[in-house]
């Protein structure tokens, strides 16, 4: 319960901020995109990870307004960038359930981008294959609303859901971000690197690209060149960083 008054002080006390992880286009070896990840500088906790504190926020429904603050803090940061000369990058938002729930949504995300000018196609919001599932017609409009809107629209943690291919057919998405579970042994489990790299072949049959997640070694990369992977983002490039050490593309 503390902690929960805490999180509703914590957008007027300014202390959510938010970190960004360079996702790198394999084949150009290049800095294309960030992902923005929350995180709460707690003045006596320190710097809390969403991990523990998105599920309480979904409970409380405090991650509207949270989600609200995310989306347009990481489309001002995006056009900070534009405006420095980096108009190239991408910026990738996560999107909770109950977000995705919200009618307004899709009004919202207008709303900022007009607010920010972002550019068509260099907003991508990120789902999971759960919320997607959860009433499969009504996401169907709501991604294409938003896809009309000039969005695109990436499958977060690929592989841990449901994963039924079916659907990956049904529903409009652009990128498709394999978990880094499976990422993870890659270079050192048979079994990891048939799944990787069945994903990553269905996945462009149906024109999706694919993003490798946690990608850690030299190792891991190499395999996943060799399977045709589009984007790699993990430690081995950078941790999420803020933005004032974020390393921009030259
Ligand atoms: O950054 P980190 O690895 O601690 O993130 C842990 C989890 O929190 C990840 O699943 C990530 O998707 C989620 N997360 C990070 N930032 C956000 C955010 O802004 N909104 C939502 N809904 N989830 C986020
Ligand atoms: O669920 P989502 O994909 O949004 O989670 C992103 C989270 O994964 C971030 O919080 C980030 O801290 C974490 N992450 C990013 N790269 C790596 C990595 O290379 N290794 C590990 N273990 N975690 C990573
Ligand atoms: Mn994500
Ligand atoms: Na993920």
């Amino acid at each position: 319960l503390a902690l929960e008054s805490a999180l509703h002080r914590a957008l007027e006390r300014e202390e959510l901020v938010l970190h960004y992880q360079p996702l790198i286009d394999i084949a150009r070896a290049r800095i294309v995109a960030s992902e923005a990840l929350l995180r709460w500088q707690h003045p006596d906790l320190g710097l809390v990870a969403p991990g523990d504190f998105i599920s309480l926020a979904e409970e409380t429904g405090l991650i509207v307004d949270i989600g609200e603050w995310v989306l347009r803090n990481a489309c001002l940061q995006h056009r900070r960038w534009r405006e420095a000369g980096h108009g190239e990058l991408r910026m990738l938002v996560n999107i909770s359930a109950r977000q995705f729930r919200d009618d307004n949504l899709p009004r919202l995300v207008a709303q900022v981008m007009a607010e920010t000018s972002m550019p068509t196609g260099q907003l991508t919001l990120e789902l999971t294959e759960s919320m997607l599932m959860e009433d499969s017609s009504r996401s169907i409009d709501v991604l294409e609303e938003l896809r009309g809107q000039g969005v695109r629209l990436a499958l977060d943690d690929f592989g841990t859901g449901y994963s039924s291919l079916a659907y990956l057919k049904r529903f409009p998405i652009d990128e498709l971000k394999i978990d880094r579970l499976f990422i993870r042994d890659i270079d050192r489990n048979p079994d990891d690197a048939a799944i990787a790299d069945a994903i990553i072949k269905l996945a462009h049959s149906l024109g999706l690209r694919v993003v490798a997640e946690g990608v850690e070694t030299a190792e891991q990369l190499e395999i996943l060149t060799r399977h045709g992977c589009n984007f790699a983002q993990g430690f081995y490039y950078s941790r999420p960083v803020p933005a004032a050490q974020f390393p921009l593309p030259d």
